[in-house]
């Protein structure tokens, strides 16, 4: 496998070809990749061609390039957005110096961190939706779901090349741990606590991409405007691929409902347990699987005061979202900001220094933006008549991650006590019942056009082709 000629296997816009070392250093790590893949890839997929997209270059049009393949012979590519030699930084004590093509020596450590922090999600995702394939409500899911595999093991190598070309020895051996990990796994688990749960069933997998997929757009978001070129040009790429993945979770969940709504409207009831006769999610379970992926995802920025963001931002490597729309001075050094703390009887504000509560800004912005799509949701409830609204819980219910971190707090915002919080967690969070009654759910449906009973077909497929196209063509 060594022999392979990179600047050819690997479609990137970065001359490979003209860095031998570099492209020995990739050489030497793409079988692991690919025994990583075999390994702990999506599960019996590796004979199956699927309809992809692929991307072969950062233009409009070389990077949505559609056509079946096998997900083994995908060709994970690396690529940066085109730079622009006089690049300035947007923020914190270096704005407006140029831009970095190389990282400096006094923040490397930092920087490794956050792109190792960024690239170990990408593998630990794979990991969790590994047994998904089995249980495909449709050959349109299962594409989907192999599509964003694919695109996770993209950013994966985007990631790697990074800490390759920048970062020597420890760059290399960080990206061998990357494949080394395991998500859930006891003794060497993902770095993110939301990348060690499982995704079991696809109501969890849609979640998780509409939830946590989110926050990899927040988060990369923030690294676009990085002082560091490469990470910024990279990320901004990253960054078009990203909002597929939380297109299949909207319009996942939305299905589910829908479908959902209509047994309720067939069968004329409400009740859970004539619903879930039927074959559907009923929507208090839905609500709980929804509540958990958000408090899980939440938690993803970090503690709410933190000095390593005010650092990063500080030192150019991390911004706020839409840094460049934002109209202050980019330094923050006076700014303030108010967080919330968990006292006895009740959630009190604190008003605190901006620099040192970044990742509750962050946070912030995105708890909006995913209330917007619930939003959504809520809409094919109304339109069918259905006169339930899904809620988006409180930031500080059932957190474990910064000061609200095992506050006793219900998804109205209220403080409880430990005890009434524990007996009362099953209405909230899904049961060991919910998840066994939404696995029981889950059976293989893959003939073209044909839909699970729990959920309804999109209303156009994938690159406008019909809903019934063969997706994945199994051999
Ligand atoms: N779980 O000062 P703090 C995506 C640790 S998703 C476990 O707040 P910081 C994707 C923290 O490491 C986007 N530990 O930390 C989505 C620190 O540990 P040490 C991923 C956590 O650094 C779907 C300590 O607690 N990208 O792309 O300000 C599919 C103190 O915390 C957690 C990024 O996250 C946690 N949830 O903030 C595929 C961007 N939170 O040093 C892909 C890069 C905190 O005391 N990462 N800790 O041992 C970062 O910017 C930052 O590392 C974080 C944490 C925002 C994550």
């Amino acid at each position: 496998m060594s022999g392979i000629n990179y600047s050819e296997k690997i479609p990137n816009n970065v001359n490979l070809s003209e860095d031998r070392a570099l492209q020995r250093a990739l050489e030497q790590w793409q079988p692991n990749f690919v025994n990583w893949w075999d390994d702990i890839g999506p599960e019996g997929s590796t004979d199956s061609e699927v309809y992809l997209r692929t991307a072969v270059s950062v233009e409009p049009q070389g990077w949505a390039q559609f056509g079946h393949v096998k997900m083994r012979d995908y060709r994970w590519g690396i690529f940066l957005n085109p730079g622009s030699d006089d690049r300035t930084i947007g923020f914190g004590d270096h704005k407006g110096e140029k831009a970095w093509t190389d990282v400096p020596g006094e923040y490397r450590a930092n920087l490794r961190r956050i792109i190792v922090t960024q690239g170990d999600t990408e593998p630990a995702s794979v990991e969790q939706q590994r047994h998904l394939g089995l249980t495909a409500p449709s050959m349109y899911d299962l594409r989907n779901l192999y599509q964003i595999n694919v695109e996770e093991g993209r950013h994966l190598w985007a990631m790697v090349y990074l800490l390759h070309k920048h970062f020597g020895r420890d760059g290399r051996e960080e990206a061998d741990a990357l494949l080394e990990r395991r998500s859930g796994d006891e003794d060497n688990p993902r770095i993110l606590g939301a990348f060690n749960e499982a995704t079991p069933d696809w109501l969890s997998f849609f979640m998780f991409t509409y939830f946590t997929d989110r926050d990899g757009k927040f988060q990369l978001s923030a690294l676009t405007e990085s002082a560091f070129d490469p990470l910024a040009r990279t990320t901004k790429f990253m960054l078009t691929e990203e909002a597929h993945h939380m297109f299949v979770g909207e319009s996942g969940v939305a299905r589910t409902i829908q479908r959902t709504a209509q047994v309720m409207n067939e069968l004329k009831t409400d009740d859970v347990n004539r619903l879930r006769a039927a074959g559907v999610i009923d929507l208090p379970t839905i609500q709980r699987y929804l509540n958990f992926h958000f408090s899980v995802t939440i938690d993803l920025f970090g503690a709410d005061e933190s000095s390593n963001a005010a650092t990063f931002f500080s030192t150019g490597l991390k911004s706020r979202y839409e840094e460049g729309k934002r109209e202050d001075d980019h330094i923050l050094k006076d700014k303030t900001y108010q967080v919330l703390v968990a006292k006895e009887g009740g959630l009190e504000v604190k008003e605190v220094p901006m620099l040192n509560a970044l990742n509750e800004v962050l946070r912030d912005d995105y708890i909006k933006d995913s209330v917007a799509g619930v939003e959504r949701w809520n809409k094919v409830l109304t339109k069918a008549g259905v006169p339930f609204q899904l809620r988006v819980p409180h930031k500080a219910f059932n957190r474990n991650i910064g000061a609200l971190a095992g506050a006793n707090v219900t998804p109205e915002g209220e403080v409880v006590s430990e005890a009434e919080w524990k007996a009362r967690a099953g209405e909230w969070l899904p049961s060991t019942e919910d998840r066994a009654f939404v696995a029981s759910l889950m059976g293989r449906v893959v003939e073209p056009g044909k839909f699970a009973n729990w959920i309804a077909p999109p209303v156009v497929g994938i690159n406008r082709m019909p809903v019934d196209f063969d997706y994945v063509r199994f051999n």
